[in-house]
């Protein structure tokens, strides 16, 4: 039998709801200070979080839900965008917490302490990230924090959990990741790694078929429930 010797957590929707109370809005007020007519309500925001990466979900937008033609600037536009985007994000971290998700925070702790090694996995930006975990749990347990464009591919491609792995030297079958969106999970089945989803109310109706379970949040699941799903999904 694999021994559970690492956990891999996603970051957004998985640790804390920061799509709904942090991205999109930061999104909108960006394309207001740009003087730009677009808004994203949590309606539209949903349909749009099939594409993962801030840059890439933009684009998306433009491309297929309004008929917008593309100024000559447009490969520094959407970056500009996006950065403009990403301070907003981080002033609103910094000015209202967005609190981790219930669990999140003892499974972390007790698994570090315990020796389980511990990384993160996300297509967002690294700063956004990692001003998520300094304004809540700190970024010290984890061992990698892989973000962005460090890969070439986002999520649903495997990169990203290939990366992590790789780096830590793992096999994935000691690795268990948490994920919230059918996106990731495509992302960290397709590394060959177990993962069990946490939804939230934009992921519910994704497909989970291939995940390892389905839970409504990570509250009151222990370490030691861990490793005996991580042995037998079934218990
Ligand atoms: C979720 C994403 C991100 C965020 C926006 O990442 O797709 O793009 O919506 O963040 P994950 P950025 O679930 O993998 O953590 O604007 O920084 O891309
Ligand atoms: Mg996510």
């Amino acid at each position: 039998m694999a021994e559970l010797k690492a956990i891999i957590f996603d970051v957004d929707g998985t640790l804390a709801e920061t799509e709904k109370y942090g991205h999109r809005i930061a999104f909108n007020q960006a394309f207001k200070q740009e003087n730009l007519s677009w808004e994203w309500d949590v309606n539209l925001y949903g349909k749009l979080l099939k594409i993962a990466g801030g840059k890439e979900r933009i684009k998306y937008y433009l491309d297929e839900f309004i008929d917008f033609t593309y100024p000559h600037n447009l490969d520094q536009l959407i970056p500009h965008l996006h950065s403009v985007k990403n301070q907003f994000y981080q002033n609103l971290l910094l000015n209202a917490t967005i609190p981790l998700r219930p669990g999140v925070e003892n499974l972390i702790t007790e698994a570090h302490d315990k020796g389980i090694r511990l990384a993160i996995a996300t297509t967002s930006a690294l700063a956004n990230a990692m001003a998520l975990l300094d304004n809540t749990m700190g970024s010290s347990y984890f061992e990698i924090i892989a973000a962005g464009d460090i890969v070439e591919k986002k999520k649903p491609a495997p990169d990203i959990y290939n990366y992590v792995i790789e780096k830590m030297d793992l096999s994935p079958k000691n690795c268990l990741v948490i994920e919230d969106s059918e996106q990731g999970l495509k992302a960290a089945t397709s590394a060959g790694l177990k993962t069990i989803i946490t939804v939230n109310d934009y992921t519910k109706n994704d497909n989970f078929e291939e995940a390892f379970l389905v839970l409504n949040s990570l509250e009151n699941i222990s370490l030691e429930d861990l490793k005996k799903i991580f042995l037998n999904p079934k218990m």
